[in-house]
């Protein structure tokens, strides 16, 4: 386990330590059996007071957990079963119509200093933010049990793993953390006394009871239009309110194994990233392992389950979301996916754009928000090309094709264990995970951005994740289409000041010297005139892949344009598909009038995040900009360029 500098956790010094509370049969300071942790023990004890839940269950692994949790809720309403000839031991949940996406203007950071944090999170005082959270879990889970979950990132008893406990009102969130990740006794057992752990703290802010007894009836997902999802880096603790939805909720994920785990990363020497990881098999056996970030909505569980069009190539899954990554004994960079689940986009998968989904999530799968059909399966847009004639949408309500509103909503999401996909190579769990040969960031660029590019070496290559922009999706709440800057698709992720990252890349990257993976940009989502997407992609997408493979193994030949390496004529195979010339040109076009504007946007960016920004970043967009005036021009480097270059250089020196 790494370790992380520790402060005293700044909530105990107003709280005494609390006593144990008295339960039968359980050793001295321990009160469920596998505790050997005694802050663990005490935490739990303080929630207990301070939240007042009627019952406290411990999930501990049991393979009866996920019949008693699905039953209950199903008796409760919070689940539908659907039918078990066409969805056999799957249910759907349907959120509130204010619940459905993370939430990031209520997502903060709540490290020492505002600097820590830096300027693309929301910084909130420590302290405050423990008056203001505690105010609002006093009491919050009257009335309900909360349940006490114990799980691993990684496998149980992994170098890499960590160990994280959420104690949680909602039983939808503890039922999808038993899928998303390896919960129970098991990953209890690996906490002993000295062990650090993640705390998680979720309540959904809607208690059945009142301090003076008067109840209230449940509904079937509850959650209250406050919502925090407040980080504790230095004390490893996460408390979200109010929310009972995704990346809000399930702790495991976003919050811990991002945010939390980029801080445990920049002190670690490690990476935790947004990043799906693959293994890919050529016609003749070489193997490939790739890790590829892009922004929420934008094609990870695509791209990890692909089924390629090429001949003889094969794509395996290890991970669809999230990726730990960190140099290895061998001086390589090894890769773990710490999640046991997928918490995939349903609207779109279908047996053409994601066929391995589609058998994935056959069984044994929580649908949230997507339509329920009249003989009690699910669909949602894209499932099928025409829609059923009719349906109850992501509501509850009627509705039919000329409805004039989507039946599922755009981030209605499955949950299912990583078992269930045919394509999870044999290697998803190896504590040590997979030697990286090449990581790939893409975004979503109806313009600007060419299909696939090779960036120089390790430094072009942070330069290129930190200026990635993308298209707004669903997965977050606010304005869809809207084009920001993403870096590494990291933005709502990264638990620290966004600059100090991309020192840590650097970091990392010198230490991982000529054994670096090789790094690439790509862009499926590139549109032509008529606004169609230019590129096929999904299963297509292989033949980048391939020619990934190709440059790692020195096998395919590269050219340079003005924003890295691009394929050779003929080094990509595009036998077999219809792509006209034009196409193929508009999918490589660099105009350097526009890139141009892109690079003044970056400069702006650049600026707002200030003096954490690794100088090497400043230089490559100054040579960069004097590249592209050069192809503009054809004259002598833009003044703005060389400014930049010298500014910067002289800022830096001093
Ligand atoms: P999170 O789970 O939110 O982190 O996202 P993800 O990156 O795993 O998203 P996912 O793979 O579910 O992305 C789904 C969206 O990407 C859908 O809108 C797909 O249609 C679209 N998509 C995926 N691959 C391609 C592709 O090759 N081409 C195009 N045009 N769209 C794609
Ligand atoms: C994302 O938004 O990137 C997701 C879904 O993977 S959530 O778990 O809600 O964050
Ligand atoms: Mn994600």
């Amino acid at each position: 386990m790494s370790t992380l500098t520790t402060t005293p956790a700044l909530h105990q010094h107003r709280y005494p330590p609390l006593p144990v509370p008295r339960l039968p049969d359980v050793p001295d300071g321990v009160w469920h059996h596998g505790v050997a942790n005694r802050s663990l023990a005490e935490w739990v004890a303080r929630i207990v007071r301070l939240a007042r839940p009627d019952d406290v269950v411990w999930l501990t692994g049991a393979d009866d957990e996920w019949e008693r949790l699905t039953t209950g809720m199903v008796e409760s309403g919070a689940l539908l079963r659907l039918d078990p000839a066409l969805r056999p031991d799957s249910f759907l949940a349907r959120s509130d119509p204010d619940d459905v996406a993370r939430v990031e203007d209520r997502t903060f950071v709540c490290s020492r200093t505002a600097r820590e944090a830096g300027p693309t999170n929301n910084w909130w005082d420590p302290r405050e933010a423990h008056n203001e959270l505690d105010r609002r879990f006093a009491e919050s889970m009257r009335g309900r049990t909360m349940y006490v979950v114990p799980y691993s990132m990684g496998p149980v008893g992994g170098a890499i793993s960590q160990l994280g406990v959420q104690v949680t009102d909602s039983a939808y969130a503890a039922l999808s953390l038993t899928v998303m990740a390896r919960v129970g006794d098991d990953a209890l057992a690996e906490i002993g006394p000295d062990t650090p752990w993640v705390a998680g703290v979720h309540s959904v802010g809607f208690p059945l009871r009142k301090g003076d007894g008067t109840r209230r009836e449940d509904v079937p997902w509850p959650s209250n239009p406050v919502k925090y999802i407040a980080h504790f880096p230095e004390e490893r603790a996460i408390w979200s309110y109010g929310s009972g939805y995704g990346g809000n909720a399930l702790l495991s994920k976003k919050c811990f194994a991002l945010r939390i785990a980029s801080v445990l990363g920049r002190d670690g020497g490690w990476l935790a990233e947004h990043m799906l990881v693959l293994r890919l098999t050529s016609p003749d056996g070489r193997i490939t392992h790739v890790a590829a970030a892009f922004p929420s909505a934008c094609g990870k569980t695509n791209l990890a389950m692909l089924q390629p069009t090429l001949p003889g190539w094969r794509v395996e899954t290890i991970g669809d979301d999230i990726a730990w990554l960190r140099p290895g004994a061998d001086g390589r960079l090894w890769a773990i996916n710490p999640e046991a689940g997928f918490f995939g986009v349903a609207p779109g998968t279908n047996e053409a754009s994601n066929p391995v989904a589609v058998d994935t999530i056959r069984k044994h799968t929580i649908f949230t928000n997507v339509a329920l059909t009249d003989d009690g399966d699910v669909w949602w847009e894209g499932r099928t090309p025409e829609p059923p004639a009719h349906l109850t949408d992501w509501r509850g309500q009627d509705w039919t094709p000329g409805a004039g509103r989507p039946a599922a909503h755009p981030n209605a999401r499955f949950t299912v264990p990583v078992q269930q996909c045919r394509t999870l190579a044999d290697s998803w769990a190896e504590p040590d995970g997979v030697p990286i040969d090449a990581i790939v960031f893409g975004g979503r660029r109806a313009t600007n951005v060419p299909l696939v590019t090779e960036a120089r070496d390790w430094t072009h290559g942070v330069f290129v994740g930190a200026t990635v922009s993308s298209e707004t999706t669903a997965a977050q709440e606010g304005a869809l289409g809207v084009l920001r800057r993403d870096p590494f698709g990291m933005l709502p992720f990264v638990g620290y000041d966004m600059g100090d990252h991309w020192q840590h890349w650097l970091d990392v990257g010198a230490r991982l010297g000529e054994h670096a993976p090789r790094i690439f940009q790509v862009n499926w989502f590139r549109k032509g005139d008529d606004g169609s997407f230019l590129w096929p992609g999904f299963g297509e997408n292989v033949r980048v892949l391939a020619w990934i493979a190709d440059r790692v193994h020195g096998a395919a030949d590269a050219e340079e344009t003005g924003l890295g390496l691009r394929p050779v004529a003929g080094a990509l195979d595009l036998d077999g598909l219809t792509l006209g010339d034009d196409t193929l040109a508009a999918l490589f076009a660099v105009d350097p009038e526009s890139w141009l504007d892109e690079c003044a946007r970056t400069d702006e960016f650049f600026g707002q995040l200030g003096e954490s920004v690794p100088p090497e970043l400043h230089e490559h967009l100054a040579a960069l900009r004097s590249r592209l005036w050069h192809d503009h021009e054809g004259t002598a480097p833009h003044p703005s360029a060389s400014r930049t270059t010298v500014g910067t250089a002289v800022t830096r020196a001093a």
